[in-house]
């Protein structure tokens, strides 16, 4: 038996918040896993310090698999995503310690290597043409080889996914959906949205894109939970003359009824998940394959027990993964994902946002990023180690999601 001797909560603010839980065993090995809930960080690390380190003492650190059931059965609330982001942050440190324990690359406990490195897809912005394509034209040059697509649009003052100002530390463009007020008070910032005005543009920006960059590069685009079923239809549609990868979260993540419309009106690719937390979520869109890609993260999916179930289950009815790689997944969470892309045979696409310099300093990683194609690396376990003095430095600090309303002020889904 491998009994797990200690467990501790790590929350620090290196640039944006991170949570993260450190498992060590009797004989002193250390394993990680990224608890991080973008604006909701502090509710996950209470979950885990309170509720969930008291039952890990002592347990077997082998029995991935037990140790998950009992915490998900176990808590009799089931699911949510502060319930499932601390189940999945003692999964991948469980899943890590095993695999240094095996002196292994976590991906060779999941399969091996089933190919070169996962393609991965970065975050191209602006909110006008011009600074669209300067944006892409950076992706490019840093070697990506598919790329998300995200506009301003005519009359609206800020909207999700372009980036506000040039970081000009490798991603060149600042983005980081979560702001902290400079008051200290951090209260969410409030965006105005118009789906008609973003309807219209959005299929102008992709025709303009296509015509600068051509046919080729791989294209894909966010639509954030924002339309009904029929403007979702609508606007794949608008977008199939520009072939796209895939048209993100295009409806609510609650209504998975809501895309048998969709899927009936349009051959652009859909994929959704980012805000699921277990493969009941699922569960319609991919027996009605009416999905091409899971977008789950293993930071909320229940880590890589589950997410692999996930992953499992969709590739039966042909669908890909495409995991939620944004900056507030950590380097751990990112490292997790990495390994299952390597191993699983249905992987599709892999988003990818580099982390700041500042979070790299406190999250040393092994992950490499060449040609397009990202690789965990050959260290053993998830390749990820914590800085504890660096990680002390930058102390907590409030940070929101913004909020959405309709131009008369009505409440929408940011
Ligand atoms: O808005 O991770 O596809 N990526 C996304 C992200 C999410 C943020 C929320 O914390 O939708 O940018
Ligand atoms: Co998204």
């Amino acid at each position: 038996m491998t009994a797990i001797a200690a467990a501790e909560v790590i929350v620090t603010s290196p640039g944006r918040n991170f949570v993260t839980l450190k498992v060590t065993t009797a004989d002193g090995v250390v394993g990680l896993g990224d608890a991080t809930l973008n604006g909701r960080e502090l509710a996950v690390a209470v979950y885990l310090a309170d509720h969930v380190i008291p039952l890990l003492i002592g347990r077997d650190a082998m029995n991935t698999e037990d140790t998950w059931q009992y915490l998900y059965r176990g808590a009799y609330w089931r699911r949510g995503p502060v319930t499932m982001a601390a189940i999945a942050a003692v999964d991948m440190a469980l899943w890590d310690i095993k695999a240094r324990y095996a002196e292994l690359p976590l991906y060779q406990l999941l399969g091996g290597q089933s190919r070169k490195g996962a393609l991965a897809y970065g975050h191209a912005s602006g909110a006008d043409t011009e600074q669209l394509f300067d944006s892409i034209r950076e992706h490019l040059d840093l070697g990506y080889k598919a790329i998300r697509v995200q506009t301003g649009i005519p009359g609206l003052d800020s909207v999700y996914g372009v980036a506000a100002s040039k970081a000009g530390d490798g991603e060149r463009y600042d983005y980081e959906p979560a702001r902290r007020s400079a008051s200290g008070r951090a209260l969410p910032v409030e965006e105005a949205w118009d789906t008609r005005a973003y309807l219209r543009h959005v299929p102008t920006v992709f025709e303009a894109v296509r015509n600068e960059f051509g046919a080729e590069l791989p294209l894909l685009h966010d639509g954030h939970h924002r339309m009904t079923p029929r403007e979702a239809a609508h606007l794949g549609k608008s977008l199939e003359p520009y072939d796209l990868f895939w048209l993100e979260d295009c409806t609510p993540g609650e209504d998975q009824d809501a895309l048998r419309y969709v899927r009936s009106q349009t051959t652009t690719p859909l994929a959704i998940g980012e805000v699921f937390n277990t493969v009941y979520d699922f569960q319609t869109l991919i027996t009605e394959r009416l999905i091409d890609y899971v977008r789950a993260a293993v930071t909320h999916a229940g880590g890589i027990t589950h997410l692999k179930k996930i992953a499992d289950f969709a590739s039966i009815y042909g669908i890909k993964t495409g995991f939620h790689g944004p900056t507030d997944v950590s380097p751990v969470g990112q490292a997790a994902h990495l390994h299952l892309d390597l191993a699983l045979h249905n992987f599709g696409i892999q988003e990818y946002m580099r982390h700041s310099d500042e979070t790299l300093e406190v999250f040393r990683t092994s992950l490499t990023f060449e040609d397009g194609l990202l690789h965990p690396g050959e260290q053993i376990g998830l390749g990820v180690t914590i800085d504890a003095d660096e990680a002390r430095k930058h102390s907590y600090e409030p940070a929101y999601l913004p909020v959405n309303r309709l131009l008369d002020g009505t409440a929408h889904d940011w």
